[in-house]
């Protein structure tokens, strides 16, 4: 059970009995996020002092413009994950396609593949609003000891066996599941550990906000306006408050604790939303539906979603469950 001050180390150790196919390996890669995390969340805290802001000069295979620490977190997280042999294949929202670990032997005998943003919500970076990292872990579908490939990482969200993010906000905190719950871990920066500080998140089966970026309202379908206009009604229940940060895992982390609906429609410009269903929205919705709340495309739990291509993009609709019943509703 949990305890009062536990650290991350001590919490992985106690409940790595607890972890399907308990090895040790799904141990130390959670460890090896744990030491990557504290290696951005160093960069990220002095991004301001020193000349790590502005673009890369490249772009990533988004067509966006590369942030140095969207560089940065990327190679951090790579490079914590492919050094000592702990995952067979790594998928990344900085990098088109996936990255074949092999290891010294040429041949790797681990089972997990690991898919991540590295740094989401990177364009509130220079104005100091909190971003976050994403990441989400399978067990390989491919013969141990053969080189990853592609469908090893298509995998429905269903079948993680993992999912975490790193907020790096007015603290720094590691939420993650292992299919049992999902527990926060605060960082506490004088010593460099991970504290026990949200143990048994819940996700309030309602709640009073909605986060959505209203600019694209006239773009919505029909049933998405009609729910905003709902939220925006004066009874008494209502209006609901609209919290919109721009960066998908303060978002969700906010209504998780408070209760809350997130959305982010499709709409005519972007008819699959923006939101990518490996990295951003399989591992979150996975954290939300084992803290009690529901995420949708609108028209089936996203964790169904069979993908069709690494960088695809899905509609989000993710919270409180009376919220994203009342909003399927509106959907039809
Ligand atoms: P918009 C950040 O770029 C991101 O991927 C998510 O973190 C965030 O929720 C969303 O896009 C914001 O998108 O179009 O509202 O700026």
């Amino acid at each position: 059970m949990p305890h009062e001050n536990q650290t991350l180390g001590e919490f992985i150790i106690e409940n790595q009995a607890a972890f399907s196919y308990s090895t040790g390996e799904l141990s130390r890669l959670i460890n090896s996020i744990r030491l990557a995390a504290k290696v951005v969340n160093h960069e990220v805290n002095k991004a301001g002092l020193v000349d790590i802001l502005g673009n890369a000069g490249s772009e990533n295979i988004q067509g966006e413009d590369q942030k140095k620490l969207d560089v940065f977190a990327n190679e951090a997280f790579i490079k914590a994950l492919s050094n000592r042999e702990i995952v067979c294949g790594i998928a990344s929202e900085e990098n088109e396609d996936f990255i074949s670990i092999s290891g010294k032997s040429n041949t790797n005998t681990n089972h997990y593949v690991l898919l991540i943003d590295p740094l989401d919500g990177s364009s509130n970076i220079d104005v100091n609003v909190s971003v976050g990292t994403i990441f989400s872990i399978y067990r390989r579908v491919t013969p141990i000891g053969t080189p990853v490939t592609l469908s090893d990482f298509l995998q429905p969200g269903h079948r993680q066996v993992a999912s975490g993010y790193v907020i790096y906000g007015s603290s720094t905190m590691l939420v993650y599941t292992t299919g049992h719950g999902v527990n926060g871990f605060t960082l506490n920066p004088a010593i460099g550990t991970f504290y026990l500080s949200h143990p048994q998140i819940q996700f309030p089966k309602n709640g009073a906000i909605y986060s959505v970026n209203e600019g694209n309202y006239v773009h919505f379908p029909q049933g998405v306006k009609n729910y905003i206009k709902y939220c925006q009604q004066e009874v008494e229940d209502r209006p609901y408050t609209s919290r919109y940060i721009g960066s998908l895992v303060s978002d969700i982390h906010r209504n998780m604790i408070k209760g809350g609906i997130y959305l982010y429609p499709q709409t005519a410009v972007s008819p699959q939303g923006k939101l990518r269903l490996l990295y951003e929205c399989n591992p979150m919705a996975f954290i939300i539906e084992q803290a009690g709340g529901l995420a949708t495309n609108g028209q089936q739990r996203i964790l169904d979603i069979e993908p069709t291509a690494l960088h695809q993009r899905t509609p989000f609709y993710a919270g409180s469950q009376k919220m994203v019943a009342d909003l399927m509703q509106f959907l039809g």
